[in-house]
């Protein structure tokens, strides 16, 4: 590890204070100074902001090094703006524009802010937890030769105490704790109080135990030096203030000094001795106010003794609001000062009027020498780093052969035949799963590339000779992350794994398997991972009540719709094994194309015959959302749309109806996602005078401007209902709107209406006379 740099204590309390400023006024700038254009209020975290300004002076100015990556807590987003303006990152400009237009975001976001952002932050939680699957991936490209020591470096997370309450950062700290994981500095801004209240007493001992189990060192900064010389002296006072309950602390801090001497007078009485003599009020409140997130020489030498790279969970007593006038308000949260207390918090802190964006303002002479030395010595990086695309060559992807195959079959086929091939592609792949690696068909992968652990374990059945599918030694090389059954775990390490090339400079493929209905169970890290750009392939398997006996608790339905309404993430749902080798080898593009997204992949146990293909040309339909299987003829009155697992019962259908039906078309569609957006992005094209057509209205063109359609996916309806929407064509769809039960296809398909009987009823009503 890399060691501190000498500190310049009184230079870093400068920057604490400067810090505290500008993230104020910030704030203040945007909803107070700043022209409202819509009279909605704009809002941001004074107090947020102020319980942390120390802790982030002594991070940033002092213990970081130049490959720590840190997530900084939503709220305290102006402080990070800050930071870089002090370091010439961050322009006035952005401030003056915090939360407008182009401006700083209110949640430090890596996408959309100038300044290097890690991590994006905002649901509380997921920027805790993505820190320790990023220490994951470090040290999965060190064991795999792609990192050099010296580019190493430490994940840091700074959490608001109310986030402890969100249960994925204990699924994290579990997996973790699985993998050995280290080089990781959580730091809780313990203020005890969240949005609503004041947090529940007592819960902090128990953090600090679960911590603890898990591998953790916990260091609690609790005194600045001031008050824990002043109480060790006291050890009455000091067992009266230790059992302060959480909302009695809060309050006193708001009321002061004269509320402490009351209190103390009451209830420590004599027992206090001459304590209360020594202090006027205002020196009592602000004793009282020193504790260890506020005191620089407690943080300086708290930061300096975890060097190693032992987990450590950091538990930072802090106020919210320190310095502010609601410190300690139990309604701080999105408290913002009035313009007469802002002016007052101006010359405590010494900023003339109209200087208010001056990053020294108020330090004077002798100290400007030593904060501005400590400014431009400070490792951080000021830029944001380069993303590294375009690393890897995608060759084509061979489909695999067989007359008769479900996608979730060729895709454990296609993976094998790529790791058996091997090349640049093959050795970047990392995959992972839940738990459900064998089930999702990654097996026979793994047999080949092996798990991922950076000590080696030995595969005790193989050695003891049982005969089993799965080889299942890991060691540093191994290329499979085996994840426990915790969802959100899967996109958190996804997320990390595919901002690699990002967060590294090394390009890694991450694939991530799970059951389709669990997309649902790690919703939000899954859009946290597309929100901050990280790119992967998703593949979710099997789906539908197309799994028959497998039952209704593991059928999905509504993952289409998600997948509709996701951005960052492309759909794909094939219906055929060469279908899915083009969609794989398009992931693979898209992970690795600087304008690319995520992909996933909806596949389906079912085994269905392939079809005979007569050359070429579904292809690039099949990559666009949708080809004709069957091509209608020109203005025909009606055609079949189908996704996915239920092509053989459309395919019956097409073939039963199409003496009766002329030119009936039979539509492949194989992403609803990309179909609707090529829809949008056409529209809000001919709006700007362009009037190139899009791949869906071409498609629906090729039938008459009346004709029907019946449309039938083996999840909701409405993936492909909309369809009629785009030509005004009518209707029928067909899909799972209801939970699903057990049962064989043959009774499933008929009682869900997905069967050939359904189609054909339905194509007849839409060809009906009116
Ligand atoms: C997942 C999620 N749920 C709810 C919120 C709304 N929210 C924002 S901050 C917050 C609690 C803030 O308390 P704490 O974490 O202690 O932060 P601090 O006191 O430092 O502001 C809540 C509930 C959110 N941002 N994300
Ligand atoms: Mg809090």
């Amino acid at each position: 590890m890399l060691k501190p740099v000498t500190t310049d204590i009184e230079a870093l309390k400068i920057l604490d204070d400067r810090l505290r400023w500008l993230s104020a006024w910030t704030i203040h700038h945007a909803n107070h100074i700043r022209e409202s254009a819509d009279g909605l209020k704009v809002g941001g975290h004074q107090a947020s902001c102020a319980s942390m300004s120390a802790i982030m002076a002594a991070l940033y100015f002092h213990a970081l090094g130049p490959n720590d990556r840190v997530a900084v807590k939503p709220h305290a987003g102006p402080l990070l703006h800050a930071i870089h303006y002090l370091l010439g990152s961050q322009s006035r400009e952005a401030l003056e524009n915090f939360r407008g237009f182009g401006g700083a975001q209110s949640y430090p976001s890596r996408t959309k802010d100038r300044i290097p952002v890690d991590f994006s932050t905002g649901s509380v939680g997921l920027g805790v937890a993505i820190t320790l699957f990023a220490s994951l991936v470090q040290d999965y490209l060190s064991a795999h030769g792609w990192m050099d020591d010296v580019d190493r470096g430490r994940f840091v997370a700074l959490i608001g105490d109310a986030e402890l309450d969100e249960g994925n950062i204990y699924e994290a700290i579990i997996e973790g704790a699985k993998h050995d994981v280290r080089n990781l500095w959580w730091i809780v801004d313990y203020n005890r109080q969240s949005l609503d209240a004041t947090s529940a007493d007592r819960m902090f001992e128990r953090f600090d135990e679960i911590f603890r189990s898990c591998g953790w060192r916990v260091a609690e900064v609790r005194y600045g030096k001031r008050l824990r010389a002043a109480l060790d002296a006291n050890p009455k006072l000091k067992s009266w203030f230790e059992r302060l309950p959480n909302a009695e602390l809060s309050a006193l801090h708001y009321q002061g000094g004269a509320a402490w001497r009351a209190r103390i007078e009451e209830e420590v009485g004599k027992a206090a001795g001459t304590f209360l003599k020594d202090y006027n009020d205002a020196a009592l409140a602000s004793l009282f106010t020193d504790l260890g997130g506020h005191c620089m020489e407690t943080l300086v030498e708290a930061f300096d003794a975890a060097q190693d790279d032992v987990p450590t969970f950091f538990i930072v007593w802090t106020i919210k609001g320190f310095g502010l006038p609601f410190a300690g308000h139990k309604d701080n949260h999105a408290g913002l000062m009035n313009p007469t207390q802002l002016a007052a918090l101006r010359q405590t802190m010494g900023v003339r009027e109209g200087e208010e964006w001056e990053p020294l303002e108020g330090v004077g002479d002798n100290a400007r020498t030593g904060v501005e030395a400590l400014v431009e010595r400070t490792r951080i990086s000021r830029k944001k780093r380069t993303r590294a695309f375009g690393s890897v060559t995608v060759r084509a992807l061979p489909a695999p052969a067989g007359e008769e195959q479900s996608t979730q079959a060729a895709f454990g086929r296609i993976l094998l035949d790529l790791s058996k091939t091997g090349g640049e592609l093959a050795d970047r792949i990392v995959t992972t799963s839940p738990d459900v690696t064998v089930s999702t068909n990654l097996g026979a992968w793994v047999n080949q590339r092996g798990l991922f652990r950076r000590t080696e374990v030995a595969d005790v059945f193989a050695k003891a000779k049982i005969a089993s599918a799965q080889k299942w030694g890991a060691n540093n090389n191994g290329q499979h992350i085996e994840l426990g059954i915790a969802e959100s775990n899967l996109f958190l390490m996804l997320a990390a794994a595919g901002l690699s090339g990002d967060l590294f400079g090394q390009r890694l493929f991450p694939i991530g398997t799970l059951y389709d209905p669990f997309i649902a169970r790690g919703l939000d890290s899954l859009n946290y991972a597309c929100y901050q750009d990280a790119r992967f392939l998703l593949v979710a398997t099997p789906s539908g009540i197309t799994l028959g006996p497998e039952g209704g608790a593991h059928q999905s339905i509504n993952p289409p719709l998600i997948a509709l309404g996701q951005p960052g993430l492309r759909h794909y749902e094939p219906a055929f094994a060469d279908e899915l080798a083009a969609m794989m080898e398009e992931a693979f593009r898209l992970i690795d194309d600087p304008n690319g997204e995520s992909t996933y992949l909806r596949l389906s146990t079912r085994s269905i015959r392939q079809v005979e293909r007569e050359n070429d040309r579904w292809r690039d339909g099949a990559i666009a959302g949708g080809y004709w299987l069957h091509e209608p003829e020109p203005n025909a009155e009606a055609a079949i749309v189908a996704m996915g697992a239920v092509m053989p019962e459309a395919l019956a259908a097409w073939e039963e109806l199409r003496a009766d039906v002329p030119g009936l078309g039979l539509l492949a569609v194989t992403s609803p996602d990309l179909l609707h957006r090529g829809w949008t992005t056409a529209q809000a094209g001919r709006w700007r005078g362009e009037h190139s057509p899009s791949h869906v209205e071409q498609l629906l063109s090729q039938l008459s401007p009346n004709a029907g359609l019946v449309t039938i996916a083996d999840a909701a309806p409405a993936s492909l209902s909309w369809l009629g929407g785009v030509l005004g064509q009518r209707v029928a769809p067909l899909g799972v709107e209801k939970f699903g039960q057990t049962g064989s296809l043959a009774d499933l398909y008929a009682a869900y209406r997905l069967d050939g009987a359904a189609i054909t009823e339905a194509v007849a009503e839409l060809l009906l006379p009116a």
